[in-house]
């Protein structure tokens, strides 16, 4: 981790020209990719698939890493029919809801070659989101639940609470991997330390200090790899066909339902409502992680999102996309 740290903030500047910055980080990273730790140390995978100079040097003096008028804000519409999570979106509610804008390059913000949309619905019971993936070539490798699902080709999604945020990742073969993040400063504070659940002795969790964007100034989180969101669902539905390249696919879609009563730990924070109220705002982030890339001159950093981070890190809340929860019924908007 202290490899991708190399300077206070304040000196950064004038201590590293970019030259040096960008060396230190791919040597850091090539280090990361050769140690044998737990896969779910995200750091590996996502630090080697970056491509060389993408790392700004506002990595290191701006925080956050991304601009606020560029975060997008959504209206989630309550609904009256849940969907049935079987990963096809045919109901009338997903024809009905909202779509995101495309998802766009998680670094620099450009246009991406394949669409990727997103949206969000919710009652009284679940959250429910939706992801209609374009891919030309559908492919997957990991059916392990908690493998390193991005590894793969991924579809990733995180909810943030004032404490704590979710991680989820999914493959084209619906193998699902979860991690829950409590920043450390609030361990303590929050009472997260009188919580049996989150001992941060447990086997599988451990210090966390982002994959690109290691100056957070909040700082460590403890992540703890084991945990599974309670009663969580998740379904994909495939057009095409999976690890055949002889043809061409049209896409991935991707249907969750997350219990409210799933994330006392991220409402704890702030005391939030579970459910959420007419017209309070959560934060999330959608994206998806190639292990291809556009080739050049185009920069694909191979990471696309709904709401751009300006750094090779999801793991940044202030960046995710605003949620506006409505308590209309879809109907209505109009
Ligand atoms: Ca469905
Ligand atoms: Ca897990
Ligand atoms: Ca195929």
């Amino acid at each position: 981790m202290e490899g991708c740290h190399p300077v206070d903030r304040k000196f950064s500047d004038a201590l590293m020209s970019h030259k040096l910055f960008q060396i230190a980080v791919i040597l850091f990273c090539l280090n990361a990719s050769s140690s044998n730790e737990y896969p779910g140390n995200v750091m590996d995978l996502k630090c080697i698939s970056a491509p060389n100079g993408t790392f700004p040097e506002r990595d290191l003096v701006v925080h956050p890493p991304c601009t606020e008028d560029d975060i997008p804000h959504y209206t989630a519409y309550k609904v009256t029919s849940a969907p049935k999570i079987d990963g096809k979106l045919d109901e009338a509610i997903w024809e009905e809801a909202p779509r995101s804008s495309r998802f766009r390059d998680l670094i620099t913000g450009a246009e991406t070659i394949h669409d990727t949309r997103a949206a969000v619905l919710w009652d009284d019971t679940h959250l429910y989101v939706a992801y209609w993936v374009e891919e030309p070539d559908l492919r997957a490798t990991l059916t392990k639940r908690d493998a390193p699902v991005y590894k793969d080709n991924d579809v990733e999604f995180f909810i943030s609470g004032e404490d704590a945020y979710y991680e989820f990742e999914i493959n084209a073969f619906g193998t699902v991997y979860e991690v829950l993040f409590i920043w450390e400063e609030a361990f303590v504070s929050g009472g997260y330390d009188t919580i049996a659940e989150f001992n941060r002795n447990h086997r599988k969790s451990r210090a966390f200090n982002g994959v690109g964007y290691t100056s957070h100034p909040r700082g460590l989180r403890i992540g703890y790899w084991d945990w599974d969101l309670p009663g969580l669902q998740s379904a994909v539905y495939l057009d095409g066909t999976i690890n055949n390249g002889k043809d061409r696919d049209r896409g991935w879609t991707v249907e969750l339902a997350i219990p409210w009563s799933g994330m006392t730990v991220l409402a704890r924070g702030d005391g939030r409502s579970l459910p959420p109220k007419d017209r309070d705002v959560w934060r999330m982030d959608f994206s998806r992680f190639n292990q291809y890339k556009e080739a050049p001159p185009a920069k694909d950093s191979g990471g696309w999102a709904w709401s751009p981070h300006g750094v090779w890190d999801s793991h940044v809340p202030e960046c995710f996309t605003y949620i506006h929860f409505s308590g209309k019924d879809m109907k209505s908007k109009m």
